[in-house]
Parts: C-alpha cells; sequence; structure tokens
C-alpha cells in the first residue's frame, strides 16, 4: 500500500513539477549597445542568470554587448525579422516606429527617479508597451539610463548661450533634435555606436548622456569638460522578438517576464549606487565638471518649452494630460 501511495505521489508531484516546467532548451541572443562594464551588461548578466536558474538551465542567455549584433535601430529590426530574440536599448529609436515613445524624450519631463519610475511602471508606460506587439516587437519592462548631462571638447559649459554653437550629437529623433535645437547647438542626430569616433575625431563637440554612461563609454579620454543639466530622463527598453515570443510556452513567457521585472530593480537600483561614484571617476579622469547655475537651467527650460508643445502636436493631447496626471500623483504626495 505505501509503495502505491509512493508512486501515486510521484506521479501527481512528477506531473505538477513537469507542467510547472514546460519549458524547451533554448539559446537566447541578448544583444546591447554599451561596454560590458556598464550598468547595461551587469544587468543584462542578472537577467541571464535569473532565466537560467528558474528554466533549469533549458534556457541560455548570450549577453552580447559593445553594439556587437549593430545599433539599436539595426537590433529592433532583427528581432522584428526573428533572427535575433532579445534586446535591451534607447526608447529614442523606437519613435520612428511608435512617435509615442517621443514623450520620454521631452526636456525636463520627470524631476527625479521617483517620477520616471512611477510614470514608466505605471499605466502610460504600460500603454506604450501595448503598442509595440503590433510592430512585431513585445516590451517587457524599462530600465533606466537616467539623467543626461551635457560634455564637449571646446569650453566649459557655466550659461545656455554657451550651448549656441556647439556641435552636439543627440538621440535619433525629433524631440532630442528640437531640444538642443532650441537652445541654439548645432544638434546631430546619430547612432550611440559611431559616437565615441565622432567625438575623437572632433566629427561633432559633444554629446549628452548619463554619468554612468559617459564614464563606461570611456568618453572622458575624448571630452574636456561635463556640464550638470540634467534636462532629460532616458529609459532603457527590454524588447524580445514578438515572432521568437509567440513560439514560447506561458512558463517561458513567464520565466522572462519575472527575471525582466528583477533586473529593472537590479539595474534602476545599480545605476543610482553607482552614478555618484562615476561623476566622482569622471573628475579624478581629468574632466573639468561644472553644474549649470538654475538661472541657467531655467533659461534652458524656457528656451526648449517650444519641443513639448511639439510633442503633443505628435502625440496627442490625451496622452500628454494623461502622463502629467500621473506626474502630478507623485508630486503631490
Ligand atoms: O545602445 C546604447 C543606447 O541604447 C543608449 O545608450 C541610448 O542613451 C542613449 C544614446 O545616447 O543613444
Amino acid at each position: 500500500m505505501k509503495r502505491l501511495i509512493t508512486a501515486a505521489a510521484f506521479v501527481v508531484f512528477g506531473t505538477v513539477a513537469s507542467v510547472a516546467q514546460d519549458v524547451q532548451t533554448r539559446l537566447i541572443r541578448f544583444g546591447y549597445g554599451l561596454n560590458e562594464d556598464s550598468v547595461q551588461g551587469r544587468a543584462v548578466r542578472k537577467f541571464a542568470e535569473d532565466v537560467e536558474k528558474a528554466s533549469g538551465g533549458k534556457m541560455t542567455v548570450r549577453a552580447i554587448g559593445a553594439a556587437a549584433l549593430g545599433p539599436d535601430t539595426q537590433m529592433q529590426n532583427a528581432l522584428v525579422g526573428g533572427a535575433q530574440e532579445m534586446m535591451v536599448g534607447s526608447t529614442a529609436t523606437l519613435v520612428g516606429t511608435i512617435k509615442e515613445f517621443g514623450i520620454w524624450d521631452t526636456p525636463f519631463l520627470f524631476n527625479n527617479e521617483k517620477e520616471a519610475d512611477a510614470v514608466l511602471d505605471g499605466p502610460v508606460g504600460e500603454k506604450l508597451l501595448g503598442m509595440l506587439p503590433e510592430k512585431g516587437l513585445i516590451g517587457l519592462v524599462y530600465w533606466e539610463n537616467g539623467f543626461r548631462n551635457l560634455t564637449n571638447s571646446r569650453r566649459q559649459v557655466s550659461s545656455a548661450e554657451d550651448i549656441q554653437g556647439l556641435k552636439v550629437r543627440v538621440m535619433q529623433n525629433q524631440v532630442a533634435l528640437g531640444t538642443f535645437q532650441a537652445v541654439g547647438a548645432n544638434a546631430v542626430p546619430m547612432a550611440f555606436s559611431e559616437l565615441f569616433t565622432a567625438l575623437e575625431t572632433k566629427a561633432v563637440d559633444g554629446q549628452e548622456n548619463p554619468f554612468t554612461t559617459i564614464l563606461s563609454s570611456k568618453f572622458y579620454e575624448v571630452q574636456n569638460y561635463l556640464t550638470v543639466t540634467n534636462h532629460m530622463y532616458s529609459p532603457w527598453i527590454v524588447l524580445v522578438s514578438k515572432k521568437w515570443w509567440d513560439t514560447l510556452s506561458a512558463d517561458e513567457q513567464k520565466i522572462l517576464k519575472d527575471a525582466a521585472v528583477a533586473s529593472r530593480d537590479f539595474e534602476r537600483k545599480d545605476n543610482r549606487e553607482t552614478s555618484a561614484k562615476a561623476l566622482d571617476d569622471l573628475k579624478k579622469a581629468g574632466m573639468d565638471i561644472a553644474v549649470l547655475p538654475d538661472t541657467e537651467i531655467a533659461k534652458f527650460r524656457e528656451m526648449s518649452k517650444s519641443v513639448a508643445d511639439g510633442v503633443i502636436a505628435s502625440v496627442g493631447q490625451s496622452l500628454w494630460d494623461e502622463v502629467q496626471a500621473e506626474i502630478a500623483k507623485v508630486r503631490g504626495k
């Protein structure tokens, strides 16, 4: 009798276990644009560890950094075509496909990370993720690139006027372009993967990115001046090929979703904990660092107000109002 119960128990638990793990052997090529020693690289490796653990080693994530699989736009196309399974990159390069993502590049949209997290992880952030499947992409979560700051090789920027005439590389969409045109820069849209060489050859004078990205990309080797502006908050987005996603079981999709959420929290924490040290390391690397005075930030805000008008015209008043309402909920607390 005891053997019968044991055998029955094995069948039940064995079946339950096999049902809980409807997982095939999978190789997931996960591309990203920053160097391996970066917040992006560390978070992709964290994601890989969690996926492999949760799948009993059946789902293997191959982290491929430094834009080895191409710039963000090329990786996005590879995901749509099913030639690559996953990537993390800028939402900025999605704007050509889904214009609503341009809202995240509005200058001075968020005042702090708390607002960014609440809006990106809230109903509006989810609404924009919901627009991706019809374009062949699945958006799992937002990570953090962070608040962007200006570097250049020509002069320290101590006023909004000092930006005038600088040839500044910007992300490839109209919002980022308009932001720096509004303050008189000669703004040049360019893929991130081409940026270091463009700075090194002086094809452009400067660029703008968060401290951790400036450090991990070694921009201090080709940029003399860093001006703290915090003019824009940039999210990253973890994307999956829909063509490939649709071949996965519910258990496999849950493993990826759960690991994506854990990697989001890990990456944001890592970025925030290492940001101050990154600024210190940039100073130690010899960069001339200044903070743009509040009076000049106010001028930057005023000069770039027209950019927000352009965003509203592009994404619609309704979505803009939804974002503002979500921000107000956090600001009000
Ligand atoms: O692949 C790296 C880019 O996704 C990311 O760094 C975007 O901030 C970005 C930029 O400046 O292009």
